[in-house]
């Protein structure tokens, strides 16, 4: 899927957002639902879903945008006070060949330990 395309309303995350599909909430507002990664990169791998309907950050409105990155960074604290993470990996995929998968967008916030490879 490339950058450019529709933006599909039956997505997972959509369906997660709508309620149609169950997830592990840890936290929600009118901006974003946060929840987490079915197949976790490290413990405490959490998404978070801005409710916007955009299939990629490039297409998000900067009001959306800019709620969303500040709750990231919000509950990538929360991770570090619950978890005490060695550090944190913020991140986000854009398009399939920049390793996008589930297209709405999303942040992952993912705990790293020191001397434990992502995956392990
Ligand atoms: P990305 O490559 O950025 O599109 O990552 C999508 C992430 O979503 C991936 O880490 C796995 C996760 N994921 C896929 N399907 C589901 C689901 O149904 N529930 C949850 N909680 N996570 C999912």
């Amino acid at each position: 899927m490339s950058l450019d395309g529709q933006y599909d309303p039956d997505n997972i995350f959509a369906k997660i957002l709508r309620g149609e599909l169950p997830c592990v909430k840890v936290y929600e507002d009118a901006h974003v639902l946060a929840f987490m990664d079915i197949f976790p990169q490290a413990p405490g791998h959490v998404l978070v879903v801005p409710r916007e309907a955009a299939r990629n950050a490039l297409e998000m409105t900067d009001g959306a945008l800019q709620a969303a990155i500040l709750r990231v960074k919000r509950i990538a604290n929360a991770v570090k006070s619950a978890l005490r993470p060695d550090g944190i990996i913020l991140t986000q995929f854009n398009g399939a060949p920049a390793g996008q998968t589930v297209f709405h967008v999303h942040f992952h916030i993912i705990p790293r330990q020191d001397g434990v490879a992502l995956g392990a």
